[in-house]
């Protein structure tokens, strides 16, 4: 007996090429308004559905295929008797094989300037309506949702006069998964907008839609497969909006390492420079140009710095870019690269290069270009947080001790704090001359944080007389701020709010220290 496809595609990508085939094989062909036009233009004997169901499409086309001729069609059962009588009484012709893509939602909400009543035209009800009845019934129908599947059915049906049941509940999977994505992007799209159709601070529930960018080689260890996703949406200038330029495909640790240095030098208004090294920043440093600034961030630790990731936000420039080359370098991230630069580097074609437009507007998180959530996987979980976008300004600044920071100490200061925003707690850290000087990270305890910081800093031939700290928490004791001030730092900046913070800001005071409180911490795990 001959088949019966209805055919109502958005995308009419492939769509008369499958209905030539479909049509040659003698199957009956039913399709909606814009589709049955496009196949009825091109010859093809084409029944609309309008016809076949006896009603109009209505409503600006809201209801086209919302009909039990069509439903009955896909949801009877071949197999049970009853479903076989009712079709019969009702004069309802079984569909063996459906194809549809859906309106373009996700197409139109990405578009700059959509409007609420925009999306809301493009959300499609009656296309996965009748996929979702097709892809219950996949024993007795093939459901496509994708141009690309197409050509293997065409195959089958030639070869069988049918398609496989392997085939059929593939195509079942491929469309409830197709549904799937669809409804939450437009959940996502919907939840984060107010009443007024304005952007909502924070949506209050975890719903993001994910795309698969690519499979990685492996994980952070060579046992564990992994892949990288990016949001549906994904925020400007974040790091997967980047082009990679050239160099080895990057791993998980280089997508992770590369993703902390970008946020972190994205903070930065004047030129600068981050390099990280698992995940935390080695060395961080602003200057007249990317040049100096990668200079003086290299000073912080020359040792770790091997093997770094390293990222600017100013084009990577000639100069810059023959300092950089010196050292073994695995990642390079910058919102553009000089053509001397490129020039540089195209004789090391290991080295990624990375291209990473930064947000439109401004370099500072606080402005754009951030996930709006936090997530990490937990047992069987996952914790969700608004991400740690906080800017402190310096009028937020209370200045707890005797002494008073110079101006100079505040930029160092401010410059401290910003960076101990990225670097993972316990973090301490010391900076002078918008340079590190030491990092602590990581640690259980804050004290050998501090301790590290002030080691490390030795190790690197860098003096801490007269530095600037940050510490990304209180101090639970004074026993950290002495760690500090017997290191050489002048000026300490942290949240404040400890049960013995008297006792903190009187050691401040005796060792000559000036402090300024924050009131927000920056922890980062
Ligand atoms: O507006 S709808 O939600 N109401 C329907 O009854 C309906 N039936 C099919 N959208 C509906 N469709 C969609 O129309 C399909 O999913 C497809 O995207 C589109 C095809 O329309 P045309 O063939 O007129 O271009």
């Amino acid at each position: 007996m001959a088949l019966t496809a209805l055919l109502s595609v958005s995308d009419k990508t492939g769509i008369l090429e499958f209905a030539k085939e479909l049509h040659a094989l003698g199957t009956k062909l039913l399709s909606t308004g814009g589709t049955a036009k496009l196949l009825a233009d091109a010859g093809l004997p084409v029944t609309e559905v309008a016809e076949h169901t006896g009603f109009p499409e209505m409503m600006d086309g809201r209801v086209k295929t919302l009909h039990p001729k069509i439903h009955g069609g896909l949801l009877a059962r071949g197999d049970t008797a009853e479903h076989v009588a009712a079709m019969e009484k009702h004069g309802i012709t079984r569909i063996d094989i459906l194809a549809v893509n859906l309106y373009p939602f996700e197409a139109t909400v990405a578009k700059p300037g959509c409007t609420l009543e925009d999306a809301i035209e493009n959300i499609d009800i009656g296309g996965p309506a009748m996929v979702r009845s097709a892809a219950k019934n996949w024993k007795d129908v093939t459901v496509l949702t994708d141009a690309a599947q197409y050509a293997a059915v065409l195959e089958e049906l030639k070869a069988h006069g049918k398609t496989s049941d392997k085939t059929r509940f593939a195509a079942s999977v491929a469309a409830f998964n197709r549904i799937a994505q669809y409804d939450a992007a437009i959940s996502n799209y919907l939840s984060a907008r107010q009443d007024d159709g304005s952007l909502a601070e924070y949506p209050g529930q975890m719903n993001s839609s994910f795309v698969k960018v690519q499979d990685l080689r492996y994980g952070e260890n060579s046992h564990q497969t992994a892949a990288l996703y990016r949001d549906l949406f994904p925020a400007p200038g974040s790091l997967v909006t980047g082009k990679q330029l050239q160099g080895k495909e990057l791993s998980y640790n280089n997508i992770a390492d590369a993703d902390a240095a970008w946020e972190c030098v994205k903070s930065f208004d004047t030129p600068a420079c981050v390099i990280v090294k698992h995940a935390n920043p080695c060395g961080v440093a602003v200057g007249v140009n990317p040049a100096e600034a990668y200079s003086k961030a290299f000073k912080t630790d020359p040792t770790s710095a091997f093997g770094g990731i390293i990222a600017f936000n100013r084009e990577l420039d000639g100069a810059a870019a023959q300092l950089v080359v010196k050292q073994f370098v695995e990642v390079l991230m910058a919102p553009s690269f000089s053509a001397e630069a490129l020039e540089v580097f195209k004789g090391k074609a290991n080295v990624r290069l990375l291209q990473i437009a930064l947000p439109a507007g401004g370099p500072r998180p606080w402005d754009q270009g951030r996930n709006a959530q936090d997530v990490k996987r937990v047992g069987s979980g996952l914790l969700v947080q608004t991400a740690d976008n906080h800017f402190l300004k310096r009028e937020d600044l209370k200045v707890v001790t005797a002494l008073k920071p110079t101006e100079q100490q505040l930029d160092d200061l401010m410059f401290a704090w910003t960076v101990a925003q990225y670097v993972k707690s316990n973090a301490i850290v010391f900076c002078g001359g918008g340079m590190t000087l030491g990092v602590g990270a990581g640690q259980m305890s804050r004290l050998d944080s501090a301790r590290i910081a002030s080691i490390k800093a030795g190790h690197a031939g860098l003096t801490l007389a007269g530095s600037a700290v940050a510490s990304d928490a209180f101090f639970p004791f004074r026993d950290g701020l002495d760690v500090l001030a017997d290191a050489g730092a002048t000026c300490v900046i942290q949240p404040g709010g400890s049960m013995r913070d008297d006792e903190v800001i009187a050691a401040a005071n005796e060792r000559g220290i000036a402090m300024v409180l924050t009131g927000v911490r920056h922890f980062r795990h």
